[in-house]
């Protein structure tokens, strides 16, 4: 069980999740910031306003990661910090924010792998139509050429988009994200332009960039519950509208043939023109890896006619995602042995888990997601043993953190964090990526063959 040499080991967290202060030093609102305003959308009433306090705290995070032994920090900069109104003035202090924190990451090691969207769209934005507004693909390519233009020269890793997926899904179909849309006519129209626009910022970083530019996509592999035809077409249906309407597009210049057929008339005309720009070369993929879907005819549940079928002997989340650490092996098989895919990065992996209460001397042991992650990471280290190429491997999340429409219900950190006093406290997963980072995951190997030994 071996990692390449240069695998760059890191943890991630978004920007509204962890930095708090959302109108600091000038920035604008997002869409999040009235999202979760809006009475009954956030289940315990949270907002973003302090969540980790990230934006004043950020030397304190930086200095912990490297105590964890974290190689990369994968962190997504706020458009509407660094252009208040979406589009025109640029706000220097916004600017400013990101400029420090990468020089931090630098000056203690550790590689920025910097993500340009992550869900919260300037709300002067939204109120233009947001990604229904063709015109998005334009705002998005002039807000990313002027992150590159200020921190490409330290900055080798740039991810357009985060799960677009869920952007669409979320957002515009089923409403439980901002800006809380429901309408299928909205929802392939935003995918449309959600891929415009990053097509429109991988063309602009071909102008100037110097280093990797890539997509970020949420994948999660569907198996059908039975063998029956009506359960193999339902699960063909969910695979097509949740992980090959953005790959597909990307990797080889077409949408898949049953989008027309789930959404119906609400597909609309794509021009030949626009899928050619989207398939323009990617220097990597990122994939964010939770769980499977085990799927069955359902005629209850449009536009896919298909359900996910609990599996009553696995276990869950605090998502209620099913625990399938195969399906991360299969998800990169998939991509290696049907794409010309590029260099693959897994961008997020990790759990939710109801953290049990502290140990003598404050000690948080969380078994249930160091499990999650040696197990995840096992199934990594099978793709990479069939040579599939995979450059790196990132915890979703360093902190536990504002989770959107859960408000801070569900914890994903690996460092525990107190939202009275903002004290953080590396839990037992911590504990054990850093050993993974330490020995670039020999301990993995180490612990199988003792495992092995014991039984
Ligand atoms: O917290 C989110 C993150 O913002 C995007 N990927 C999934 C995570 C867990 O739900």
């Amino acid at each position: 069980m071996t990692f390449p040499k240069e695998f760059l080991w890191g943890v991630a967290t978004s920007a509204y999740q962890v930095e708090g202060s959302p109108l600091a030093d000038g920035a604008g609102p997002s869409i999040w910031h009235r999202f979760v305003r809006t009475p009954g959308r956030i289940v315990d009433g949270g907002t973003g306003d302090v969540a980790c306090d990230h934006y004043h705290r950020y030397e304190d995070d930086v200095r912990l990661m490297q105590a964890l032994g974290v190689k990369a920090y994968r962190f997504s900069v706020a458009w509407s910090r660094i252009l208040p109104e979406g589009t025109g003035r640029v706000n220097p202090a916004g600017l400013a924010f990101y400029d420090r924190l990468v020089d931090t990451l630098l000056a203690h090691g550790i590689t920025p792998f910097v993500t340009l969207y992550h869900w919260d769209l300037p709300a002067a934005l939204d109120d233009r139509g947001g990604w229904l507004n063709p015109d998005v693909a334009g705002w998005f390519a002039d807000y990313a050429a002027t992150l590159f233009r200020a921190l490409d020269d330290r900055v080798p890793y740039w991810a357009t988009l985060n799960e677009p997926w869920v952007v669409m899904d979320g957002g515009y179909l089923n409403g439980g994200l901002a800006p809380g849309h429901r309408n299928l006519f909205e929802a392939p129209r935003v995918a449309h332009n959600l891929l415009r626009a990053h097509a429109r910022a991988v063309e602009v970083y071909r102008a100037f960039g110097r280093h990797a530019v890539g997509l970020v996509l949420n994948l999660e592999p569907k198996y059908p519950a039975t063998d029956s035809e009506e359960d193999r077409a339902a699960t063909a249906r969910a695979d097509a509208y949740m992980n090959r309407i953005f790959v597909e597009p990307v990797l080889t210049g077409r949408y898949p043939d049953l989008l027309p057929e789930i959404f119906g008339e609400a597909w609309p005309e794509i021009p030949e023109a626009d899928v050619e720009r989207i398939a323009a070369p990617i220097d990597f993929l990122g994939v964010n890896y939770y769980t499977r879907g085990v799927t069955a005819f359902d005629p209850d549940a449009p536009p896919l006619q298909a359900k996910t079928v609990p599996q009553p002997t696995s276990t869950y989340t605090e998502m209620g995602w099913e625990v399938y650490p195969d399906g991360l092996y299969d998800t990169l098989a998939w991509l290696h042995g049907s794409f010309d895919v590029p260099p693959l990065f897994i961008t997020e992996n990790g759990a939710a888990f109801y953290d049990p209460p502290r140990c003598a001397g404050g000690r948080i042991e969380d078994p249930l997601r160091v499990d999650y992650f040696r197990t995840h990471l096992r199934a990594l280290c099978r793709a990479l043993t069939d040579g599939i190429d995979i450059r790196g491997y990132f915890a979703w999340s360093l902190l536990d953190n504002f989770e959107w429409s859960y408000g801070y219900t569900k914890r994903f950190g690996i460092v525990h964090v107190d939202y009275r006093t903002q004290a953080r406290t590396p839990k037992a997963s911590a504990r054990f990526l850093a050993r993974v980072f330490a020995t670039n995951g020999a301990c993995l190997a180490r612990e199988a063959a003792e495992a092995g030994r014991d039984g």
